[in-house]
């Protein structure tokens, strides 16, 4: 059997956890389904999502209140007025239910209670009124691609129950410790693990402890329905539904030219299963907003998922632009960002996705992403021109932005120097290939902190404190290291100033609110080959929304640019007004500025 290090990183964790969760005692409780809106007297009001920002929580490193270095829900409670304040309509939750932790909550081993390490269901039935409260409405984050090895119907499977074995993909190996297929695991390795009792392996898109659930069969997809009731009920508002695309599975055969992923990409019950989940669950609510992770997706399937009248999803997230520093679909290598195929791609998903009246989520950074002002920005001498000049990008395209933890002011990649400090599962286990494929241990690092999911994991800097007030001083040293830069790049600080990221992203976010146009208008791309240019015009009932931007950081002069004579600059990242006339527009170093008539 091939030996990935997937299997030994993996050991390490779940023994640490196996402690750990011992200590804490998980305690488990059968819980009314009340809504907590209701008992709070809370009127729910239903909001438009294309005229909606979300705002995205990575719990575990936003805010610890209990001094155990571990972010909780507490901690989102405490900063709720913070949002409030920025802006935004929904927070996305990323996953806080029971959990070894192994992928930090992406591997659930019950998704009816909480992990004590976050906290409890009292603290979630509280964290939702009170955003309830303000106006805010949540978001959680539903895995059902898989689910922890270690929950209670995988742990019923090993037993050797069929009813529940049927709930996961068992297949015999090919003979001799070859397994079913040569399906690699997204996180390294191959794709299936032997179980010796059954002379059978299971399937694990990701790691080994994510054991891929058998859609096929009808019972576990009651059971989906049923876990999406049961948070519905007591007043969650939407759902982001995790690498929900790769449900599906077409066969289990080998994939002489690649690695397995056509045959369970957008496979060929998927449309059924989203349609079969929308009405019999959030399709009865017409409130509710849903997002799907789409991994490696087509465009022509985000028709369907994300189509107005199909019945499906609200939107869709898709990777395709956050892969231009790739070498195709391998992201451990180092390559400059390819500014054309940016540009092509965002463009091309704007303009078909609003030909099939499809809704397209717009995004730069997330929990598995690098931050993006260190990818495409500068995080030196014009840090805070760039960050505003992505932003723009971004907030005035068609589709609803999302905002992940710390992009509203700007924090950038680690600051990490030695392997010892990253924890990502992904990022160890590809240290590793990558040695075993000849590269040096520095050579290998190096390609760790470009791309490793952990940039966008260290704690929110809130202050310039020892740990950047996301854990008080005298607390346990915070999971992951805070970026050394927390007493340059803090929120403490960007509340204070008028000029800051924050405040500039809290424009952002009001504009969309202020001016149909940018959630209602149709798109055209500009300055489509134009090698420093990101342009587009928006259009909506004879009202015109012109958003240029300069990608780099050197003065440049953007020829055939749109006459923006008689428009009024709504926004922009320098204090005056870009030098326009007759066409032709001076454009400073990471200058945008969006005009309006
Ligand atoms: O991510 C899906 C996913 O495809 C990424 O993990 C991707 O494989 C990786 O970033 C490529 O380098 C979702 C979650 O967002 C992620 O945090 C989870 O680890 C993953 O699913 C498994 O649940
Ligand atoms: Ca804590």
């Amino acid at each position: 059997k091939n030996q990935s290090p997937t299997k030994n990183i993996e050991s390490r964790n779940c023994a640490a956890h196996r402690t750990a969760a011992a200590a804490a005692g998980v305690r488990r409780v059968q819980y009314h389904q009340e809504n907590v809106m209701e008992r709070a007297g809370i009127e729910i009001m239903n909001k438009d999502f294309r005229k909606s920002t979300v705002y995205q929580i990575y719990p575990k490193s936003f805010c610890d209140t209990n001094k155990d270095g571990i972010g909780d829900l507490r901690g989102v409670i405490e900063k709720l007025d913070y949002i409030k304040e920025l802006g935004t309509d929904y927070i996305w939750l990323t996953p806080f239910f029971v959990s070894p932790q192994n992928d930090n909550g992406y591997d659930v081993e019950d998704y009816y209670n909480i992990d004590p390490s976050y906290g409890t269901m009292e603290d979630v039935e509280e964290l939702i009124a009170e955003a309830g409260k303000r106006d805010i409405g949540l978001m959680f984050d539903m895995v059902f691609n898989h689910v922890s090895t270690r929950h209670e119907w995988f742990r019923k499977a090993m037993d050797g129950a069929p009813y529940y074995k049927d709930f996961f993909i068992f297949r015999k190996g090919k003979g001799d410790g070859v397994p079913p297929t040569n399906w690699e695991s997204k996180f390294g390795g191959n794709a299936w693990e032997y179980v010796e009792k059954f002379d059978e392996y299971y399937l694990h898109l990701f790691d080994v402890t994510q054991a891929d659930l058998n859609w096929e069969n009808e019972n576990l997809r009651k059971e989906i329905q049923k876990i999406l009731k049961f948070w519905m009920e007591k007043g969650v508002r939407g759902f982001r539904f995790d690498v929900i695309n790769l449900i599906s599975k077409a066969c289990y055969e080998d994939d002489e030219t690649g690695d397995g992923r056509k045959y369970y990409t957008d496979g060929p019950k998927i449309h059924q299963y989203l349609k079969e989940m929308h009405d019999a669950t959030f399709g009865t609510d017409p409130g509710i907003v849903t997002v799907g992770e789409m991994s490696s997706t087509t465009m022509e399937n985000c028709f369907k998922y994300a189509g107005r009248d199909t019945g499906e999803l609200s939107m869709v997230f898709s990777f395709h632009h956050l892969k231009v520093d790739f070498m195709g679909n391998e992201k451990w290598v180092l390559v400059p960002a390819d500014f054309q195929k940016l540009k092509d791609i965002i463009f091309d998903w704007q303009t078909k996705m609003a030909e099939h009246n499809a809704w397209n989520a717009v995004f730069w950074c997330n929990h598995d992403q690098p931050r993006v002002v260190s990818r495409f920005g500068d995080e030196g001498k014009y840090w805070k021109e760039s960050a505003k000049m992505l932003g723009t990008i971004i907030h005035c395209l068609r589709g609803t932005p999302y905002v992940y933890q710390g992009e509203e002011i700007g924090m950038t990649n680690t600051d990490f120097t030695d392997i010892s400090q990253f924890k990502d599962v992904e990022s160890l286990n590809h240290y590793q290939i990558l040695q075993h494929k000849g590269l040096s241990a520095s050579d290998a690092l190096r390609i760790i902190q470009i791309h490793s999911r952990d940039n966008g994991r260290t704690p929110m800097q809130w202050d310039d404190s020892k740990y950047a007030g996301f854990a008080a001083e005298d607390s346990a040293e915070p999971w992951i290291a805070v970026n050394g830069n927390h007493t340059k790049i803090n929120a403490a600080d960007q509340l204070r100033d008028e000029d800051s990221i924050f405040h500039y992203y809290q424009k952002l976010i009001a504009l969309r609110k202020e001016l149909d146009i940018i959630a209602y208008g149709s798109i055209e791309p500009l300055a489509e080959k134009d090698p420093c240019v990101f342009a587009y015009r928006r259009m909506y009932e004879g009202h015109e929304l012109i958003v240029a931007a300069n990608f780099y950081g050197r003065d440049y002069t953007w020829k055939n640019a749109p006459d923006v004579d008689g428009y009024t600059r709504v926004i922009g990242n320098y204090k005056d007004a870009a030098a326009a006339e007759n066409g032709v527009m001076g454009l400073r170093p990471y200058e945008a500025a969006v005009w309006y008539k």
